[in-house]
This record gives structure tokens, C-alpha cells and sequence, in this order.
């Protein structure tokens, strides 16, 4: 656990919050699948003394004076980035995903031009043009949906059938909420046909792909991926956008971030990517990524078992959506508050052409990354999926409820979440 020494003495109110976060997160059990725990390095980089420098620009063509520091720690984690993702560009200056997103579709866009993207409700993200975002003022988003949601295949005729019809300049690939592997090939295809870009938000899975375990979408000519680098890539909040190949795409990226969008990048963070970076690019991070899959699927096992219906038919990833309403009579906020009370914390969550509100849908998302940090294998995956299903098929019994709270407890306290990861 880390001390916070100066705090203490300084700050009695922000202590006991961060106490508490601290208790939280050691005595829980995290499955939200966008989460993780991050390394001390990371935290020593993101306390670092670089968030008191301003750097706006980029190294080596800044505004203001003092930067030969930032300079070398953002060249770090650009080249560490890029030797990661296999690409010859990288701006690691995005805050986070969804400002990545809204830069992306600047440099690549004139206000009216059209964007494909994946429907909300079949596991695309707010930022690809949902229609209560700003963006959504500014571009045209037409979107796609999977052809079967038992088994997750995505319609790629009928995407052919939209990009000819809509004409999108770019077609987007990536998800929040998809539990399957995307046929990048056909993507690109599709796009090179109509002329459009091919852009992935791999936000939920760059670490998977860092890892080796998922299929990098540049291996199949995607031209930009968009990413944050705080979930399975176990880095800090932010974001960061890679270019393949095409230094024409990455001028306009980099004009897009600074000074289209943002203004000072927080170099504090920067240095935490690079630190995280280097982590990612360990034999023990390849060996993670591998573990978080091998958990997942323990999950899906007795998910099936319980005959809980699981969008996408299971997992091919580090995620399960599962449809509790439909399966179990419960919303996905009653199964959500439910485990919380025992311990495990997800998000309840939409599933495909949801017929309830966003706000109380049919389903829950969970995953395996953070607990795949604390160092739990399928044996305890497997348990915790049964302590799941035992929760939300006795949803009233609290005398049971308490027993189920002991035992994640238990598991939690045998398995502290580690901070050194190399
Ligand atoms: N909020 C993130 C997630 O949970 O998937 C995406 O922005």
C-alpha cells in the first residue's frame, strides 16, 4: 500500500479518501473490465515532478524554454509506443480516449463528412458518434451492428453495403463492449473500396495486443489506431493516437492534439506511459496478457454452465456481457448493486438492441484484467464466476450473501494487489 506521508500531515479530508480508495481497492474484488492497477513506477512517474513543466508542442519544437527533460521522456514513450504497435508514428500527448477520438476525427475529417462506426447497444463506445455527443454535431455517424448476437460476428456484407451507400471517410473498428475478435482484413477491404481511412479504437484491448494475444490491426493495413493506456495496457489515464505508416496522416494527428484541441500535454503522464511502456514490453507482460484470456474464459465456462446467456455466445477477449435480465429476471443494476454488496464490482451495461433504459439495462460487463494483475489464475477465476451466479440466483438471501462476502474478502486479502511488475 502506498504511504502518503505528506498528506497525512498536510491534508486530514484527502487522506481519508485516499485511505479509503486504498482499502477499497485491496478488500474488492475489481471485474470492471476497463480497469486495472497500475505499477509504483507508474505512480512515481505520475506524481513526478513533470507535471509542474509546461511543454506545449512537440520535442524539439516547443513554445516555451526549459524542456531538454520533457524532450527525452516523450521521445521515450513515443519510441517505446511505436516499437509496441509495430507503427512508425505516435502521438502520446491525448489526456484520454475520448479526447484521442475527437482529435482523430479532426485531423481526418471536414465537419459533414461521415464516420461507420459500431452501434452503441452492439458494444461500439459514446465517442463513435452516439447521438448524445458534441461530435455528433459536427460529423455524419452512420452506424453498423453484428449480424448475430449469439455468436458476435459482425454483418461485414452489410457493412460493404453501407460504405458504398454512405461513403464514410472513415470506417471504425473497436469497442467497449464486444467480447469477440474483429476481422480486421475485412475492414480494410471494405474501406480501400470506398476510399475511406481505417481507424481502431483499441482501447479495451491494447494490452492484449501489447501482450501478443490479440491481433494488432496494423498487421492488416489499418491506417490509425486511437487507444487509451489505462486499461489492459496497465498504464495512467490517457490516451494516445498511432499512425502505420503515412506521415501525411500523422502531420495532421499531431496538428489535431496541439494546438487543435488540447493545450499543454501533462508531462507527468507522458513519463508514466513510457514507464508502463516498458513494462508492456517484458516476456512477464506477454505472459499476463495470456493469463487475462485463460481467465476469462474460466468465466465464460461456468457462465455457460449456469446457462446465463452471454452476448457474442462467450469471449474471445478479456470481457463477458452477459444478459442477466433475459437469463435471470434482473435488471443489470439489481445484479450489479448485488454483487457490490458482496464485494465484486462491475458495471451493469446495454445489451444488443436493449429493450430497457440505459440507466437500468438488461446486462452486466465484467472482465478479467485487474484480477489478473493480483495474480488470481482460472482456479480463482472460476470461483469467482460461481460466487457470481450463486449471488444473482439468490438475490434475496442475506444471510448467504454475507458468506459470499467472507469468501471474496478472503481471496482478496490471499492474493494484495501487487506493485512491481518487473
Ligand atoms: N469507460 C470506458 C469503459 O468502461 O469501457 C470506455 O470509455
Amino acid at each position: 500500500m502506498h504511504n502518503y506521508n505528506y498528506i497525512q500531515r498536510q491534508d486530514k479530508e484527502v487522506f481519508d479518501a485516499l485511505m479509503g480508495e486504498e482499502i477499497r481497492e485491496q478488500r474488492g474484488l475489481e471485474l470492471i473490465p476497463s480497469e486495472n492497477y497500475v505499477s509504483r513506477a507508474v505512480k512515481e512517474a505520475n506524481g513526478s515532478v513533470f507535471t509542474n513543466k509546461y511543454s506545449e508542442g512537440y520535442p524539439g519544437r516547443r513554445y516555451y524554454g526549459g524542456q531538454e527533460y520533457t524532450d527525452s521522456i516523450e521521445n521515450i514513450a513515443i519510441d517505446r509506443a511505436k516499437k509496441l504497435f509495430n507503427c512508425q508514428y505516435a502521438n502520446v500527448q491525448p489526456l484520454s480516449g475520448a479526447p484521442a477520438n475527437v482529435a482523430m476525427y479532426f485531423a481526418l475529417l471536414e465537419p459533414g463528412d461521415t464516420v461507420l462506426g459500431m452501434d452503441l447497444s452492439h458494444g461500439g463506445h459514446l465517442t463513435h458518434g452516439h447521438p448524445t455527443t458534441s461530435i455528433n454535431k459536427v460529423f455524419n455517424f452512420v452506424r453498423y451492428k453484428m449480424k448475430d448476437v449469439n455468436t458476435g460476428e459482425i454483418d461485414y456484407e452489410h457493412l460493404r453495403q453501407m460504405a458504398r451507400e454512405h461513403k464514410p471517410k472513415i470506417i471504425l473498428a473497436g469497442f467497449s463492449a464486444y467480447s469477440r475478435e474483429l476481422d480486421y482484413a475485412e475492414f480494410v477491404s471494405i474501406a480501400r473500396e470506398v476510399g475511406a481511412y481505417t481507424v481502431a479504437d483499441m482501447a479495451h484491448i491494447a494490452g492484449l495486443i501489447a501482450g501478443g494475444v490479440a491481433r494488432n490491426p496494423f498487421d492488416d493495413g489499418f491506417d490509425v489506431i486511437t487507444t487509451t493506456t489505462h486499461k489492459t495496457l496497465r498504464g495512467p489515464r490517457g490516451g494516445m493516437i498511432l499512425v502505420r505508416e503515412n506521415e501525411d496522416i500523422a502531420k495532421k494527428i499531431n496538428k489535431a492534439v496541439f494546438p487543435g484541441l488540447q493545450g499543454g500535454p501533462h508531462m507527468n503522464v507522458i513519463a508514466a506511459k513510457a514507464v508502463a511502456f516498458g513494462e508492456a514490453m517484458t516476456d512477464g507482460f506477454k505472459v499476463y496478457a495470456g493469463q487475462i484470456l485463460k481467465n476469462a474464459k474460466a468465466m465464460e465456462v461456468v457462465f455457460k454452465n449456469a446457462e446465463i446467456r452471454m452476448l457474442g455466445g462467450g469471449t474471445s477477449n478479456h470481457l463477458i456481457l452477459a444478459d442477466v435480465f433475459g437469463s435471470l429476471g434482473i435488471s443489470g443494476k439489481e445484479a450489479e448493486v448485488a454483487l457490490d454488496a458482496i464485494g465484486i464490482t462491475l458495471n451493469k451495461n446495454m445489451i444488443a438492441d436493449e429493450t430497457r433504459s440505459a440507466l437500468d439495462p438488461s446486462g452486466i460487463r465484467f472482465g478479467t484484467p485487474a484480477m489478473t494483475t493480483r495474480n488470481m489464475k482460472e482456479g480463482e477465476a472460476t470461483r469467482v464466476a460461481e460466487i457470481m451466479v450463486e449471488r444473482l440466483k439468490t438475490i434475496t438471501d442475506d444471510v448467504h450473501a454475507i458468506t459470499l462476502r467472507d469468501e471474496i474478502e478472503t481471496l482478496c486479502l490471499k492474493f494484495p494487489v501487487p506493485e512491481v511488475f518487473v
